[in-house]
């Protein structure tokens, strides 16, 4: 099964994809980190502008079939068999983007992405298995098994 954890910068997307793959003995993977490797995309000034269709079919031919976490903040363009959307307060987020030394503008600019659900319409238009998961005032651990219980619920729903 193909999981994507997606979210603004800061929700908690790396911290909890991590904890989940471990908890269920799926791989991690990072999209960064994958498109760096293959070379998809392009670095503008510190930024890697990602083109999501290459990504996309990149990431399906080497995970179809596989048990895998994706986490990243475009991870809801590949295909996943579901959709994990993070949130968090936006104050949080911009707690740590600032901790993080975001420009004011980028943290602007995100925070009021998560203020309003622009990650979550993006999903929602890509995917038909999504699931919303707010983290305010959950310890990471939490989140997982909030993860994992509601997954198995939809898993119990399809198959019944
Ligand atoms: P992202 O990958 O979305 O940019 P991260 O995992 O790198 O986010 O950072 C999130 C930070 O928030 C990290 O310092 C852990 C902290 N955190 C606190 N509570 C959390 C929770 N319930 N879920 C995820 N992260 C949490």
């Amino acid at each position: 099964m193909i999981i994507a954890v997606t979210g603004t910068p800061g929700v908690g997307k790396t911290t909890v994809s991590k904890l989940l793959s471990e908890r269920l003995g799926y791989e991690y993977v990072s999209v960064k980190d994958f498109a760096l490797e293959r070379g998809i995309g392009e670095r503008v000034g510190d930024e890697l502008e990602i083109d999501v269709d290459e990504l996309a079919d990149a990431m399906a031919g080497e995970f179809k079939g596989r048990d895998v976490v994706i986490d990243g903040h475009l991870s809801h363009f590949v295909p996943a068999d579901v959709v994990v959307v993070l949130r968090a307060h936006p104050r949080l987020i911009a707690e740590r983007l600032e901790k993080r030394g975001y420009p004011r503008k980028k943290l602007a600019e995100n925070v009021e992405a998560e203020l309003v659900d622009v990650i979550l319409v993006e999903a929602l238009e890509e995917n038909e298995n999504v699931l919303e998961v707010d983290t305010t005032g959950k310890t990471p651990e939490q989140v997982v098994e909030e993860i994992i219980g509601l997954i198995e619920k939809g898993i119990t729903r399809r198959v019944g």
